[in-house]
């Protein structure tokens, strides 16, 4: 018999179970191994818990689909989303030069980030695929600078489990696990297809999560916070998504 891999094991252990002994017992495994979302206990329930831990373990390390410079988008769509505040055009009006990320939370050294500091931190560019949940898509070349980067300089402790992130604007906000955040592909995106990342995508400052549909995908945003728990913060589901109908885990 050849020897199963611990990650082999708990996945199929998760999946068997789901179908045996139904969602409740999946639910009570996933929990052991911590891979509970936020708002698992919520209207998403034990599906959701299953959805997200099976994928976690089978996909912990996979990259999003990068795409060949040729399928670039010619005409990408800008979710226009509500008008943007009075704050945000006055920050936009001298060049965004006083946009600040501020990061907090479990860090050891929390602090304030200007555009030219994060692009300090180091750069990648990717063409990848952005897709709402409503269907569409377009894909575009992401150029930013990776999230692991700027969690590296803050220090995160080791009792961290998400990275919570949220806009000047539209009330958006949303968190990912730490696999997430760690992901060489997440990037504080700051540049499209070889200029500035324009407003109506997001900038000056964009999360890109491209393993994740395009809801997690925060424009203009101005602040990271480093936690072991969503209790506490805005409602507690650990996005804007769940008030709305959507899960917090939007895997692709
Ligand atoms: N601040 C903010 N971020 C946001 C949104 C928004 O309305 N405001 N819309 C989200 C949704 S639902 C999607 S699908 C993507 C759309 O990205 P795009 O405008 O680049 O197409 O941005 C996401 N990020
Ligand atoms: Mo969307």
């Amino acid at each position: 018999m050849k020897p199963v891999t611990r990650r082999k094991f708990m996945t199929t252990g998760i999946a068997a179970t789901a179908g045996v002994a139904g969602l409740a017992v999946a639910d009570r495994l996933a929990r052991r191994y911590g891979l509970i979302p936020p708002d698992g206990c919520g209207v998403f329930g034990p599906g959701e818990t299953l959805t997200y831990a099976t994928q976690r373990l089978l996909t912990r390390h996979a990259l999003a689909r990068e795409f060949p410079r040729g399928m670039i988008s010619k005409a990408p769509f800008a979710n226009p989303g509500a008008p943007l505040s009075d704050a945000f055009k006055g920050l936009q009006a001298n060049g965004f030069a006083d946009w600040r990320l501020a990061v907090d939370g479990m860090v050891a050294r929390p602090g304030s980030y200007s555009l030219a500091d994060v692009k300090d931190l180091g750069t990648r560019s990717q063409i990848t695929e952005v897709a709402c949940e409503e269907g569409w898509s377009y894909i575009a070349e992401w150029i930013g600078t990776p999230l692991v980067e700027l969690l590296n300089a803050v220090g995160v402790l080791p009792q961290a489990r998400y990275v919570a992130y949220f806009s000047i604007d539209h009330d958006w906000w949303d968190s990912m696990d730490m696999g997430d955040a760690l992901h060489p592909q997440t990037l504080l995106t700051w540049g499209m297809n070889d200029g500035d990342l324009p407003v109506g995508f997001g900038g000056p400052l964009r999360m890109r999560v491209p393993r994740q549909l395009g809801y997690k995908n925060v424009k203009y945003i101005t602040r990271l916070t480093v936690t072991d728990s969503m209790k506490g913060i805005r409602d507690g589901r650990g996005s804007a998504a769940p008030a709305g109908g959507y899960s917090w885990y939007a895997g692709i």
